[in-house]
């Protein structure tokens, strides 16, 4: 397989407003970042993605952007964001861009022109429709944000289409000047000298002909299937990699939900026509029943062991795979794939070394690497994100849906869980601001914190230093092959990675009970490469006996 630093490389997500608050206003800064360098530089990740710091009404915390070329006043000045770049860059690591160009804000210059008339020179920046004879918006598909995709503009009398809230109107990628235009601005960030783009829901770009309907006749309906991996969105991305992204040596990366692994073969496809990766959301749907994100349902070991596979295999040979368990977006993922409870510690090193260990490209998200936990808010009014309420609008205020009900739902899902401020040390706040933060700190700072886990040798933080570690001496961890083994065990995810005559075993207990594993390799030499436990004597790894989240990662030789 070919080399690539990008393969060999991890990177870790910063969410900007709930990292570091330099100046007291109680919202995370550019300079709050880069007073943090040492930290990230110590943890050992190559490159940073920052979610958008671009200007921007905060309607949804930075992916609405009303000026691309400007970085949000409340994150500090363009000076500052080149400090950052240049302090990540005296250490070795890289920064990846966050990149929204499936819809821009409504207060960007380009939609206070597009609404002003029908011949407005950039009316067709945007997609506009007549509603219908009777008035019905111009079709029935939903938002990902709840209610209608469409929104009514009086000026004109028109509706134009917004995938998500109705600040975030989406671009006509049809418009060839749409098009260049995000061209020229992407090659203006790459000039400044970053190292790649993280591209916001890229595979939406593109919308079925005549903006059907869905045909379930439903009045609101989800319509994923006419703008998810549309038509021309593989024409697009061809042209902006010819245009843009192969004259520079970048990574890219980008997000795709309801991509299958056919769709992430041609995104990420080995010739690089398109991008190095993209994010799939497989993975994070197996705890959704049929009604959606909010219909909570327990996952089960076996639907990780088949998603994870078919991502591993589908891929192999073909692309290259994104890993990742949690983000900006998802819920803790000790929380919801380990035990934040009593085996917090052990659980998270356990996800840690079970995604780090597959191939692909690990992406951490800020706090995972010292266990931050999901939180649970009294108040429907605690919380920030705009998903959160206007799904509670709908359900609970017009739906007359059980309050606590709800609350239940957001406790598992909700995207805020993620967006709690970064937990540094005991003092109040968590030492993330000296003033009041945008949006409370999850109370259990005392206990876990960056200070205290750079104080504990054992710590999850030493944990993932050497996970990363050893990424970089065994090219097996980069471009070994994975096979699932011991595929029926309730208990236990293990799988190899082969390169050559090397062996990878990786064995995972999922829960708090003892587990036996049972293999059938020989082999002249077995090293024990990384556990979250002390060794126990017990180290015959054809019949191992696993403590409560106990994982192991031997080398065979
Ligand atoms: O968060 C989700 C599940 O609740 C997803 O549906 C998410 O909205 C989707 O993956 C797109 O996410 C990206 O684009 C959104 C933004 O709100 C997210 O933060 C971003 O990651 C719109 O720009
Ligand atoms: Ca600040």
């Amino acid at each position: 397989m070919e080399k690539k630093w990008w393969k060999e490389s991890v990177v870790y997500q910063i969410y900007p407003r709930s990292f570091m608050d330099s100046n007291g206003d109680g919202i995370g800064d550019l300079k709050g970042m880069t007073s943090k360098l040492d930290y990230l530089h110590e943890l050992g990740v190559d490159v940073i993605w920052l979610s958008p710091v671009y200007e921007s009404p905060n309607d949804d915390n930075g992916y609405d952007i009303s000026d691309y070329q400007a970085i949000m006043d409340e994150f500090g000045t363009m000076k500052d964001w080149e400090d950052l770049l240049a302090g990540l860059h005296s250490r070795g690591m890289k920064l990846m861009m966050d990149l929204v160009v499936n819809h821009t804000s409504d207060e960007h210059k380009w939609f206070v022109e597009s609404r002003k008339s029908k011949d407005n020179p950039y009316r067709d920046y945007y997609v506009w429709r007549p509603g219908k004879e009777d008035g019905l918006e111009p079709n029935n598909w939903t938002s990902f944000f709840s209610g209608s995709a469409w929104q009514k503009d009086e000026e004109t009398d028109e509706y134009f289409l917004h995938l998500f809230s109705k600040k975030q109107p989406d671009l006509n990628w049809e418009n060839r000047k749409v098009r260049q235009e995000i061209y020229d601005m992407m090659t203006w960030w790459l000039d400044k000298g970053i190292d790649g783009f993280r591209m916001d829901v890229i595979n939406l770009i593109s919308k079925v002909d005549g903006l059907p309907s869905t045909p379930s006749g439903k009045r609101y309906d989800w319509g994923g299937d006419y703008f998810m991996n549309g038509p021309r969105v593989h024409e697009y991305l061809q042209e902006m990699n010819r245009e843009v992204l192969s004259k520079y040596d970048i990574i890219t990366v980008g997000e795709c939900p309801g991509a299958s692994t056919e769709d992430a073969a041609q995104y990420a496809n080995k010739e690089q026509t398109e991008l190095n990766m993209i994010f799939t959301f497989e993975h994070m749907d197996i705890d959704s029943g049929p009604g959606g994100k909010w219909d909570v349902k327990p996952w089960e070991l076996k639907d990780l062991k088949d998603v994870m596979t078919k991502w591993q295999k589908g891929l192999e040979g073909k692309g290259w795979n994104s890993l990742y368990l949690n983000n900006h977006d998802q819920p803790r993922m000790v929380s919801r794939f380990g035990n934040d409870k009593e085996y917090r510690v052990e659980s998270a090193k356990m996800l840690g070394t079970f995604l780090h260990m597959m191939q692909g490209t690990p992406y951490i998200y800020q706090g995972e690497e010292i266990g931050m936990t999901n939180v649970r808010f009294e108040a429907i009014e605690e919380y920030n994100d705009l998903e959160i309420h206007n799904m509670y609008r709908e359900k609970v205020t017009e739906g007359g849906e059980d309050h606590q009900k709800v609350m239940e739902s957001i406790y598992v899902k909700g995207r805020d869980n993620a967006r709690t401020p970064m937990q540094w040390d005991e003092s109040p706040n968590g030492g993330f601001t000296t003033g009041t933060p945008w949006i409370k700190v999850n109370p259990n700072f005392e206990q876990i914190n960056a200070k205290q886990a750079l104080a504990d040798s054992n710590s999850i933080f030493y944990y993932y230093q050497k996970l990363i570690k050893l990424r970089k001496e065994h090219d097996i961890i980069v471009y070994g092959t994975y096979d699932l083994v011991a595929e029926e065990h309730e208990a236990i995810y293990a799988y190899t990675r082969t390169l050559g005559d090397e062996k990878l075993l990786v064995v995972c207990n999922f829960y708090g009970d003892e587990a036996v594993f049972n293999g059938n390799y020989s082999f002249d030499n077995a090293e024990l490469l990384i556990s979250n436990y002390e060794e126990n004597g017990n180290e015959n790894i054809n019949n191992m006996t696993l403590r409560a989240y106990e994982t192991r990662v031997y080398l065979l030789k």
